[in-house]
């Protein structure tokens, strides 16, 4: 009898002195709010920078790189972003998660800007190159009543703004997510910064049918004030049963939005069957998901139209290109979270991605403040409504270790929401 002969096992070659990966660093400052960064220099001395910033559980990410992934990373061939990402997700055994994929992004995100350096070309080019000029991007606009509103949707007009998304107070709730507490940017923050520095998470309070009696009317009146070709988009925050979510898109109807983001808590994605059946509301959902599984049943049955994941939060440029591609066989678009919690590291991937993607719809801006971008010296660019990138090799992104060191960690927390009768709910 004979026997086929089995292969010998064959070993990737060994990485070249250059590509080595000879030191992976977390960084961790705060200038105006928390950042959690990965750099990772190679043996020739190259180097590449990942967002892992998790707003509110940044120290958590920061050891799971420092104490269980960066003794990992160094002495492994730079030039190898997939095999490294399979590596992380499988060998920790404990899959998915925030502060898993968050660590793993930044791994993923600081080697694409490596080998694009290495590459002497921007990001966007080694992931096929621009589909389009520009990412057109959209502002948070809010008041604390209608007048204030409009004021905010009249700024972002004239700041460029080309989208926007609109946020309201609501009466009867004392505070709500998403208005600004002052009508102008102040402290060199931008309108609306939901973390708060501080020991413990602020209480707001919440009451859903008071916020389903007032939206359609706001939504009426800005409508009317800026004509119907403005796209407008509002953000949900997971507030809502199903049945309230299909209300809403379907009393939204009349005023055509871009999009109702987060209408029902994301983890549950059978709830949107419910809400897809009554509305023709395009839905947009994802900030909080970190893998392509959190997704499945939403795109597969075609529940939502946009997916709002981001390069930081959904295990780096790798795995949400996978996510985004998925997507375009159901025509599903991209419209990646974007808020000032996202560094600009995180930021200038998903822009590379975005321009690089056919599928991409918006991205979502929350300009930085200047003292965050004293820290990180970014190329990408806000003109005529339009985010680009830049052309610099690699993210274009540098980031000043003395700038970084002027800002030490400080706690801070997302706040959190309870009814009027005191019960903890969804924020
Ligand atoms: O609450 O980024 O669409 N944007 C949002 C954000 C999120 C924060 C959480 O860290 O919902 O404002
Ligand atoms: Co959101």
């Amino acid at each position: 009898m004979s026997t086929t002969p089995l292969a010998e096992p064959i070993a990737a070659p060994a990485p070249h002195e250059r590509d080595t990966i000879a030191a992976a660093e977390v960084l961790v400052t705060s200038p105006d709010r928390n950042f959690v960064t990965l750099r990772i220099t190679t043996g020739d001395g190259l180097v590449g920078l990942g967002d892992a910033t998790l707003n509110g559980r940044e120290l958590a990410v920061a050891s799971y790189l420092r104490d269980h992934v960066v003794p990992l990373l160094v002495g492994r061939d730079a030039q190898r972003i997939e095999d490294t990402w399979q590596f992380l997700y499988r060998s920790a055994y404990w899959r998915r998660g925030p502060v898993t994929m968050a660590a793993i992004a930044a791994v993923d995100t600081a080697l694409w800007d490596v080998k694009a350096r290495r590459a002497g070309m921007p990001l966007y080019q080694l992931l096929g190159g621009a589909s389009r000029g520009g990412l057109l991007a959209y502002g948070h606009a809010s008041g604390r009543d209608v007048p204030e509103l409009l004021d905010s949707v009249r700024r972002h007009l004239d700041e460029g703004f080309r989208a926007i998304r609109v946020q309201t107070s609501v009466p009867g709730v004392r505070t709500v997510y998403g208005v600004a507490s002052q009508p102008t940017s102040t402290g060199g923050r931008y309108d609306y910064e939901p973390a708060q520095r501080a020991l413990v998470p602020v209480e707001e309070d919440w009451d859903t049918r008071a916020y389903l009696r007032h939206v359609p009317g706001v939504f009426e009146t800005v409508r009317n004030e800026f004509g119907p070709a403005l796209p407008l988009l509002h953000d949900g925050h997971h507030r809502m049963r199903p049945i309230e979510a299909a209300r809403l898109g379907k009393a939204l109807e009349p005023y055509d939005l871009f999009w109702l983001e987060d209408c029902t808590p994301a983890e549950n994605q059978e709830a949107l069957r419910l809400v897809r059946q009554h509305t023709t509301t395009p839905l947009a959902i994802g900030e909080v998901f970190n893998t392509a599984w959190d997704y499945q049943t939403l795109l597969r049955e075609q529940l939502i139209d946009y997916v709002r994941g981001s390069v930081t939060h959904t295990g780096g440029v790798t795995a949400l290109r996978k996510i985004a591609d998925q997507a375009a066989v159901y025509q599903i678009r991209t419209g990646f979270h974007g808020p000032t919690d996202i560094s600009p590291v995180g930021m200038a991937a998903a822009l590379h991605l975005g321009l690089a993607l056919h599928n991409f719809g918006i991205q979502e801006l929350m300009p930085h403040s200047p003292r965050t971008l004293e820290v990180f010296r970014t190329s990408s660019t806000f003109t005529g409504g339009y985010l680009h990138p830049g052309d610099e090799p690699g993210l274009g992104v540098t980031y000043d270790d003395e700038a970084a060191a002027a800002h030490p960690y400080e706690p801070a927390y997302l706040p959190y929401a309870r009814l009027h009768d005191g019960t903890v709910h969804d924020w």
